[in-house]
């Protein structure tokens, strides 16, 4: 079974009510912690539909971003990276994760250089490969780490570049199965998906590049119908989820969750 989407584990932390003051590129409204709610169970019961163990945890005010676990760690088969967030209000969410990674794996490690920076949002796990995009987020020092770090794990780190003024790496890809890469054009015209199949997101619907293959399903935001009709084309089972709110948030479908099938 592959690693890289099949899953028997997901973590998820509830929003918090001070949601509202989540980081965000562009002002485009105050998210609604209610409606961000309603689809945060609706994504948590469609991971749960594929016989996956979903780990829910409590909201923490103090971290309004909290919402957005995956940016937190780094999750491999054979041991689980906590990451050191280059948002300064995000760092200390990578501590309240540490705890839970323990509790289920015997291998868990940490980012710690005091000038290394890296988000789980900007690493792409392939079959074959872990995918690091460069980002105002991540930095050279906190790849370089990652790379040392997952080494005797057998794992090798490619460095690559995230689009000018996208949040993260996977904001704008993901991956449907071990050679296929759903991702915009302004990121594979970058030649970094060389060796996989890429299906393109179609013009003016960038926003839903952001899915995850999880099990036999592909979670993506509803309200991109172009994009869903490709990727079913493809052969995938397509699950659209409410994203409205956490898209005022530059958050999607592969923020909410830490995946993992731990050995
Ligand atoms: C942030 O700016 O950090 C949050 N508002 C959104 C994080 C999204 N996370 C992700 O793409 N992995």
């Amino acid at each position: 079974m592959s690693f890289s989407t099949h899953f028997t584990h997901a973590i998820t932390r509830a929003p918090a009510a001070s949601i509202t003051r989540g980081l965000r590129a562009v002002d485009t409204g105050s998210p609604d912690l209610g409606v961000m709610q309603a689809h945060h169970a609706a994504y948590i019961a469609t991971l749960r539909e594929t016989g996956a163990t979903v780990v829910e945890l409590p909201a923490l005010d103090a971290y309004p971003d909290s919402v957005f676990v995956e940016d937190t760690a780094l999750c491999l088969p054979q041991g689980a990276v906590i990451m050191r967030p280059g948002a300064p209000s995000r760092l200390g969410e990578a501590a309240e994760m540490d705890p839970h990674l323990k509790a289920i794996y015997s291998d868990v490690v940490a980012i710690t250089g005091d000038g290394s920076f890296i988000e789980g949002g900007d690493i792409l796990v392939t079959e074959r490969e872990i995918l690091v995009g460069r980002s105002a987020r991540t930095n050279a020092a906190g790849i370089a780490e990652l790379t040392r770090l997952v080494a005797p794990w057998g794992h090798t780190v490619r460095e690559v570049h995230t689009p000018p003024g996208v949040l993260h790496f996977k904001t704008d890809c993901s991956l449907l199965d071990a050679d296929t890469i759903l991702s915009t054009k302004r990121l594979s015209a970058s030649g970094c998906f060389t060796g996989y199949r890429i299906i393109d997101v179609p013009d003016g619907e960038e926003a839903a590049a952001n899915t995850i293959r999880f099990n036999d399903l592909v979670l993506m935001p509803a309200g991109f119908p172009r994009t869903r009709d490709a990727i079913a084309a493809a052969g995938f089972t397509v699950r659209e989820i409410g994203n409205s709110e956490c898209a005022k948030l530059d958050g999607g479908m592969s923020c909410l969750s830490l995946r993992f099938t731990p050995r």
